[in-house]
């Protein structure tokens, strides 16, 4: 089992996951699909976490409403572990960015409509996977 464990990769059940109780559907999922949690926390993204996350997307028209949005109630932030690439393999579960693109079977495309309220973030490649580990977990770094 653990040669199937090499990679790890940042998932946050956004503030609309934990208010709709879709957290247990999306980590079923991750489960159930052979992935596993190796850490867990709940809690309240405010502004200075969230323009560290979203290092990226500071500055752009969209950035403000994401910022209020992230921060608005509490988010599950997981470190999930897989193979190498798992996390491709989350990003393919999770579904495109907007959930109008996403296809059925997806957790975006089976559980989302909107852009902004999109459920699940994964890190887009294992080096942001660690930077984004490292943000929300320095003890794991
Ligand atoms: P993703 O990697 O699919 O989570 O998407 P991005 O990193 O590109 O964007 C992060 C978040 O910003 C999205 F989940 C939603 C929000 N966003 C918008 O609201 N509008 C946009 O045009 C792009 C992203």
């Amino acid at each position: 089992m653990d040669e199937v464990r090499k990679g790890r990769t940042l998932v946050i059940c956004k503030p609309d996951a934990v208010e709709r109780g879709l957290v247990g559907e999306i980590i079923s999922r991750l489960e159930k699909r052979g992935l596993s949690i190796a850490a867990a926390q709940l809690r309240t993204i405010g502004p200075e976490l969230a323009k560290r996350h979203y290092a990226e997307h500071v500055g752009k028209p969209f950035y403000p409403a994401l910022e209020a949005f992230i921060g608005r109630s509490p988010s599950l932030v997981l470190v999930v572990e897989g193979p190498e690439d798992v996390y491709k393999m989350v990003r393919t579960m999770m579904g495109p960015t907007n959930p109008a693109d996403a296809p059925s079977g997806t957790i975006r495309g089976d559980l989302a409509t909107q852009t902004t309220e999109n459920l699940i973030h994964g890190s887009d490649s294992a080096e942001s996977a660690e930077r984004e580990i490292s943000v929300f977990f320095p003890e794991l770094g």
